[in-house]
């Protein structure tokens, strides 16, 4: 799978990609990321890439004509899908990662806050994406964002492939609380189910963990997913235990 991202700060994305699991991805070759510069397809002198507003306000807007070449001369045939990074875009999760993980490439747009033309949006990119409800000044921090959780659904990129479908939002649910040494840590201990050395025992109190902690964090996506038995059965004993204290 391959992403292009174009950009007018391409130095922004040199150290975000040299480490960890995207390094590691772009060596065994299952990702490979193209940074473009959006003033290399400016025609002009002083390689101008926005423009004042039509109508008035302040601000600059990105001109069409470069994103428009960029875009063009970047995406390839076949199962490619071009975004903008917006704050007005649909709002990035763990399902929108994992459709954009089916593309042979994503070509991902650096919107900035000011504005982007709106004809790009109209006529030149497939989806519009936003990584939260605040405004950041460029979409570059989003495409590293969308890049790196992209990734993690490309097969091979995340070590056990299982690692994933387990994740907090694979499961609908956040994650259950992890320990390790020591036992003791000035005075706090480690739940001590996690040394019985019965594993079912251990998995039924993980189970009931993340949904204890998804009731008290998240109950949004406690609301839109189905349960089993067993996770309704632990889900009323939470509350019981919460009536009780
Ligand atoms: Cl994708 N871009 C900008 N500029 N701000 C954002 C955003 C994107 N997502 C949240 N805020």
């Amino acid at each position: 799978m391959r992403f292009d991202i174009i950009t007018i700060f391409p130095g922004i994305f040199e150290s975000l990609f040299a480490a960890g699991i995207i390094k590691k991805a772009q060596d065994k070759g299952m990702i490979e990321i193209q940074v473009h510069n959006l003033r290399d397809y400016t025609a002009d002198k002083y390689r101008q890439v926005d423009d004042r507003p039509y109508g008035g306000l302040e601000g600059m807007v990105f001109k069409p004509e470069p994103v428009f070449k960029a875009v063009e001369s970047i995406r390839q045939p076949g199962r490619s899908l071009v975004c903008l990074l917006t704050p007005q875009g649909e709002l990035f999760n763990s399902k929108l990662a994992e459709k954009l993980a089916t593309y042979r490439q994503v070509v991902l747009v650096c919107g900035r806050y000011e504005g982007v033309d709106e004809r790009v949006s109209e006529y030149l990119v497939d989806e519009e994406i936003s990584i939260g409800d605040y405004v950041l000044s460029g979409g570059e921090l989003a495409a590293a964002v969308v890049v790196e959780a992209v990734s993690r659904f490309v097969p091979g990129v995340v070590g056990r492939e299982e690692s994933v479908r387990h994740d907090s939002f694979s499961t609908g649910l956040l994650d259950f609380p992890q320990y390790t040494r020591p036992r003791d840590f000035l005075g706090h201990k480690v739940p001590s189910v996690l040394f019985s050395g019965d594993h079912q025992k251990i998995a039924r109190w993980r189970l009931k963990m993340a949904l204890e902690k998804t009731l008290a964090k998240r109950p949004d996506i406690l609301k839109s997913r189905k349960l089993s038995e067993e996770e309704k059965k632990l889900l009323s004993e939470i509350q019981e235990e919460r009536k009780e204290s």
